[in-house]
């Protein structure tokens, strides 16, 4: 059988069954004046995966695999975003606040959009998402049931927030999921280095990580 090296053990690849999902490549969490910078972060952290993650999105292309991007963000009126989500932290710029990028993390201002190194290319699925699970309050489930996908490779931001949050989900939902290491970031080393030990303890007990060269390795 197909494998992709992988930790804690090797990812059992069925590759007309993979999709590649990336989370939150935005301007909001990677530019200066963006929401990530508002709450204090040093948002170059999340700046220097760019390379990894164009290359395991372009390898997924030139495979004809499946890419999913998607987007932390909210409608206008906020009728999607909860007190509690917008009160939480002591950001300089809240939620819905104008920044330099527009509001930030509102769907269609200039910060919201995904970087433009990782843009979408026609055909693919972009999942706008209010929550920090890419499955709650979208149609994320629908449309990979619809192509009879069952297993998720993960990039993106956070690792420890949007990325994990979304692994879990898909995890209960039956997906087999593998974390790309070197392409996701958080704006604290410890947290991703926990996320990452946390995911693939007891077993793959949440799901597999792999480096891009290793997944690339395997599709193409
Ligand atoms: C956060 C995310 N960290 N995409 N969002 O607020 O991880």
């Amino acid at each position: 059988m197909a494998e992709i090296k992988a930790e804690p053990f090797a990812f059992p690849l069925k590759r007309d069954q993979l999709a590649l999902i990336v989370i939150d490549m935005q301007r909001d969490f990677a530019e200066p004046g963006g929401f990530g910078a508002s709450l204090g972060n040093d948002v170059s952290r999340i700046t220097r995966i760019v390379p990894d993650v164009k290359r395991l999105i372009e390898g997924f292309r030139d495979a004809g695999l499946p890419v999913v991007h998607t987007m932390e963000c909210h409608k206008p009126d906020f009728s999607d975003l909860p007190a509690a989500k917008r009160d939480r932290g002591n950001p300089a710029l809240r939620i819905g606040d104008e920044g330099p990028m527009g509001r930030i993390l509102i769907a269609g201002e200039p910060g919201t959009s995904i970087l433009p190194e990782l843009a979408p290319v026609d055909g693919e699925i972009v999942i706008e998402k209010p929550g920090k699970g890419a499955f709650y309050a979208t149609e994320l489930g629908n449309i990979l049931k619809s192509k009879d996908i069952r297993q998720l490779v993960f990039a993106g931001v956070t690792t420890e927030v949007c990325v994990q949050t979304t692994m879990r989900e898909a995890n209960d939902r039956g997906y087999e999921c593998l974390l790309a290491e070197d392409a996701t970031e958080s704006y604290f080393p410890e947290f991703k280095a926990a996320a990452i030990a946390m995911i693939r303890a007891q077993g793959a007990i949440v799901g597999w990580t792999a480096h891009v060269d290793d997944i690339l390795e395997a599709i193409n």
